[in-house]
């Protein structure tokens, strides 16, 4: 869900990448982690099972330095294609304001791709959300096999709604960036018609800017400015400011999330999951989800889960994975993913309030 922060003049906005198994989300997250700014950019989280298989989510955010007067702050998200993940592909896609649909050229893949998009409707719907006014953008991605299904076909498959889409090889990063641009042109266009940001209104003392095809285009060419580091790119006319690092080096994904007076105890989870210690990561977690929901008021943890919105089946799961130790990696990134949940509903609720 978009967030908008008018004092700090930010707006936050999560994009999903959506599709079957091996179908290659994991694959364009990390060609768009290797084609941004390093300053714009926070830490690639991944959660690869021992087949390189997505095992809960792939997690990348990324700063967009401006969009008009307001700093377009992405959280980027690929779901785990295969079926039997369902339930983890609807927690992940709760509150997205974007899918990039990834399709499979692959000619064994048809089906899957049928079933995966029938499965992205029927989860929205869950939501409350039509896909028919939703952004969204597909991928024809792997078309550099040599047996790839004719677009034509694809089309008729996955692309019934006539969404913009994109050929891809996201092996090469080809036509990632591209569908990803229009994907953040859909999502401006969709929060300024929901008027969650407000439309760009024109400055008189500025120069006339040249006529652009549409509002959207000057917009996206002024956000893919600040995004995108092209190698072989000519030389912007001006160079683009320098931007503050979306997060120190040392803050992961979650702790970005976190209010400033859990950002620390969040760090000592993230720093625990990435050596391998997964008890101390969940254990930590416990502790921040204890002080996070406290911020609830004087409750019981149930009835502070219920009025922060949190599912308290996944927070009562927390509490279990701790108390029973020998904790897994899964274990470890549920604990986290909740903790997430945490964050966000906090910074939707405006707590903790500056009294606390
Ligand atoms: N030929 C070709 N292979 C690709 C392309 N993109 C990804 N792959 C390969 O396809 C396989 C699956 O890619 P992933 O990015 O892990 O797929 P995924 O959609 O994240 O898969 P799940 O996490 O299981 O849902 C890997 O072996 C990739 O190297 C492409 O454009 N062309
Ligand atoms: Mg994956």
């Amino acid at each position: 869900m978009s967030t908008v922060n008018v004092m700090a003049k930010e707006i936050a906005a999560k994009i999903v990448f959506y599709g079957p198994g091996l179908s290659g989300k994991t694959t364009t997250l990390k060609r768009i982690y290797e084609t941004v700014k390093p300053s714009l950019r926070g830490e690639l989280m991944t959660l690869p099972t021992e087949a390189d298989r997505t095992l809960f989510f792939d997690f990348l955010p990324v700063r967009v330095e401006r969009v008009g007067d307001y700093a377009l702050r992405l959280a980027l998200y690929t779901v785990p294609g295969q079926v039997f993940y369902n339930a983890t592909r609807k927690l992940v896609l709760q509150g997205s304001d974007g899918v990039v649909f990834v399709a499979d050229s692959n000619p064994g893949a048809e089906d899957a791709n049928r079933e995966s998009m029938a499965n992205l409707e029927e989860n929205l719907a869950e939501q409350g959300i039509q896909l028919d006014s939703f952004p969204l953008v597909i991928q024809y991605n792997k078309r550099d096999l040599k047996n790839a299904v004719p677009i034509s076909q694809m089309r008729a498959v996955v692309n019934r709604r006539n969404v913009p889409d994109f050929e891809t090889v996201a092996m090469s990063g080809d036509g990632v960036l591209e569908a990803m641009k229009a994907m953040i042109r859909l999502v401006i266009k969709d929060l300024r018609a929901r008027k969650i940001v407000p439309s760009q209104k024109p400055r008189p003392s500025a120069p006339r800017p040249e006529l652009s095809r549409d509002a959207g285009s000057s917009l996206e060419s002024q956000v893919m400015r600040h995004l995108v580091t092209k190698p072989d790119a000519p030389a912007a006319e001006e160079p683009a400011p320098v931007a503050p690092p979306l997060v120190k080096p040392t803050i992961g994904p979650v702790a970005a999330l976190a209010p400033a007076a859990l950002i620390d105890q969040a760090r000592v989870a993230e720093v625990a999951f990435s050596n391998g210690d997964f008890d101390g990561c969940v254990r930590a977690v416990m502790e921040t989800l204890q002080r996070g929901l406290a911020f609830a008021g004087e409750a019981s943890v149930a009835h502070q889960a219920f009025l922060l919105g949190l599912n308290g089946r996944d927070v009562l799961d927390v509490w279990t994975r701790a108390q029973r130790g020998a904790a897994r990696i899964d274990d470890a990134s549920f604990s986290l993913y909740v903790l997430s949940q945490l964050f966000v509903r906090l910074t939707q609720a405006g707590l903790p309030t500056p009294e606390q």
